[in-house]
């Protein structure tokens, strides 16, 4: 890895109702994947005004109340960048998320299947997000501070190469 570049990734949740909302990318990396809304963060910029700037882009909404979550570091074999990403929630806004040129938002439950189709909303789609989503939502979800970095690799036996572990942000 020659250089580190910072990023962030939002996840609007409402926690009394169990609810967050995950955008479908429309364009661009991760394309055709849910995830949350975040980008990169430019020079001049701290890392929070650019997790606010692009919540407004991406899902035309305003932060009110952003929290740090954690911390995940990516490296792809092809790629001299490491991705830095900020994680954040946020659970207070103004305006409701709205289909942007980059995101089309989704409310999704943080229940389990069953339970999440008794309130009429789709359970996290972790097939169709980045694989390693699943390997961290169980802490962000439980409000656990986490860092962790994954390693995509050219495939090899179909396995994921990834360490996930509670820690210091
Ligand atoms: P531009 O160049 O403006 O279209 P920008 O919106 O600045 O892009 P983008 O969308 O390419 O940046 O940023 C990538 C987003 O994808 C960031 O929010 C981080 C997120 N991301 C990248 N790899 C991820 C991964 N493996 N798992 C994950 N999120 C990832 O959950
Ligand atoms: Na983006
Ligand atoms: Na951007």
């Amino acid at each position: 890895t020659s250089s580190v570049k910072q990023y962030t990734l939002v996840f609007p949740i409402i926690t009394g109702e169990n609810k967050i909302c995950l955008g479908l990318k429309k364009r661009g990396f991760g394309v055709g994947r849910y995830n949350g809304f975040g980008g990169k963060v430019e020079p001049g910029e701290t890392v929070l005004d650019a997790a606010k700037r692009e919540l407004l882009e991406e899902a035309n909404i305003t932060a009110i109340k952003i929290s740090s979550c954690g911390r995940m570091y990516f490296a792809f074999e092809n790629s001299p960048v490491l991705m830095d990403v900020h994680v954040y929630r946020i659970e207070e806004w103004e305006q409701e998320p709205e289909e942007t040129e980059e995101m089309l938002p989704k409310w999704h439950s943080t229940l389990p299947a069953a339970q999440a189709e008794s309130v009429f909303l789709p359970s996290i789609p972790f097939d169709n997000m980045w694989p390693d989503d699943e390997l961290w939502f169980p802490l962000f979800l439980a409000k656990k501070s986490f860092v962790g970095r994954v390693d995509f690799n050219k495939p090899v036996d179909g396995e994921k190469n990834s360490k996930m572990e509670d820690g210091p942000m």
